[in-house]
């Protein structure tokens, strides 16, 4: 089989990447590894920038999430019982979408399947052949029978663990990463979110996020040590922690019921580079991650697929090169800066049992400032709406 962009993952990188070449008329295939429901089963992402929800209209997959996504002009941060709220559309203009990522997903495979887009799942055994040559290909089975797939370029939407920045070789990549000596236990619950917007809070017992989905579908996290496992937290465990690291105004309105999905996610900042080796660029989760702190792990993969789509659609187009030549030191530098705002807020927010008195009064002053600077939160406040592409 031949395409011109094969796209290794079906998650929302390359679902993303490959519905906007399909409109342009760049052909793709995707090869996904697991199945569509179990790609729809992963609960993960729940705040889109605006530079997301344009592309998603780009896209064409934008009618459902405008129907049902809730715009967001702030969010409420706490420390103790001491609560501020950061107005986003003060500050920048600008709100963000409250939109879960499997939703998103959800509209990027049915614009795919309207379109006819071509996804390969179940995929095993993907190799990644003369990426650094003239005639790349990708190699792999399904249900136990060999495949080749011969192409012009080949995109890395795989994922932190899949295939494609390993396909680098060793001596041309350079890793750089910061483990969290904590994780996120979320929880999924059928009920009305505390409040109206999202609530982040440090509390001397750890880290608190209340989230949602929608008006009766409420996401929350709590900062967690890394040795706990989901089966050590009962329901009725979780909502009694939560309502210790939440200032008492909101604890007294939250709305318990049981958990429909729960799971713990270990944490870590990490950015591989470069992010093009020879004719294979990688997008997404493949090259960077994130602490989900600052809502930009999903955000950061789609300011990669803008930068990649524009740079192929133009090569297509008229043989302009300069797009690809100059996607990755682009794409990395907005994603460095998202880095850095993704771990200020992680540290800001969470406690470490290595934590001194020192460093504890730092975070104390940090957040008393940001609580009564303009400024500093016109600084947050542009980094969590997101940064221009
Ligand atoms: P993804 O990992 O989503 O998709 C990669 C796809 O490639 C997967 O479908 C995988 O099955 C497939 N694949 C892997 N190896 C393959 C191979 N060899 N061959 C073929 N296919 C292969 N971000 C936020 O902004 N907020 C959050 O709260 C948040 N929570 C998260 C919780 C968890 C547990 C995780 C892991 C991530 C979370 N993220 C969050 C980040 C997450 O949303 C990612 O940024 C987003 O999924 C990135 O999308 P992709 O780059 O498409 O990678
Ligand atoms: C979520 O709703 O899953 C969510 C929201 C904001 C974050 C992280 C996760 O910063």
């Amino acid at each position: 089989m031949k395409t011109q962009v094969a796209i290794i993952g079906g998650g929302p990188s390359g679902l993303l990447l490959s519905q906007l070449l399909h409109r342009a008329g760049v052909d793709t295939v995707v090869l996904e590894r697991k199945t569509k429901d179990y790609v729809l089963g992963r609960i993960r992402a729940g705040v889109l920038e605006q530079g997301f929800v344009s592309l998603m209209k780009e896209a064409g997959c934008a009618d459902r999430m405008e129907r049902d996504g809730f715009p967001h002009e702030g969010t409420q941060i706490a420390f103790g019982e001491t609560a501020f709220r950061v107005d986003f559309a003060a500050l920048t203009g600008t709100p963000v979408m409250v939109y879960g990522q499997t939703e998103v997903t959800r509209d990027l495979y049915a614009a795919r399947e309207q379109m006819d887009g071509k996804i390969e799942y179940e995929v095993e055994n993907v190799t990644i052949h003369d990426a650094d040559g003239d005639a790349p290909c990708v190699t792999y089975a399904v249900h136990g029978q060999e495949r080749r797939l011969d192409c012009d370029f080949l995109a890395g939407c795989d994922g932190f663990h899949g295939v494609s920045r390993k396909s680098i070789p060793e001596d041309v990549r350079r890793e750089y990463e910061k483990v969290y000596p904590y994780g996120w236990l979320g929880v999924l619950s059928e009920t009305p979110p505390v409040d109206h917007e999202l609530l982040y809070s440090n509390s001397e017992r750890g880290f608190a996020l209340c989230s949602m989905r929608n008006e009766n579908l409420s996401r929350y996290y709590l900062q967690c040590s890394l040795d706990e496992k989901v089966e050590d937290w009962s329901d009725a465990a979780f909502w009694e922690e939560l309502k210790r690291r939440i200032p008492q105004q909101f604890a007294d309105k939250l709305v318990t019921g049981p958990s429909i999905e729960k799971s713990i996610a270990p944490l870590r900042s990490f950015v591989t580079e470069p992010m093009r080796w020879g004719r294979l660029f990688l997008c997404g989760d493949a090259a960077h991650i994130v602490p989900p702190t600052g809502a930009k792990g999903l955000n950061s993969a789609a300011s990669d697929v803008h930068y990649l789509y524009h740079a192929l659609k133009d090569f297509y187009a008229s043989g302009d090169e300069r797009g690809i030549d100059g996607y990755s030191a682009k794409a990395l530098a907005r994603v460095w800066k998202v880095e850095r705002f993704s771990w200020w807020f992680s540290s800001l927010m969470h406690r470490t049992a290595d934590q001194s008195a020192f460093d504890h009064r730092m975070q104390m002053a940090e957040l008393e400032f940001l609580a009564s600077s303009e400024a500093a939160q016109r600084a947050m406040a542009e980094n969590y709406v997101g940064l221009p592409y």
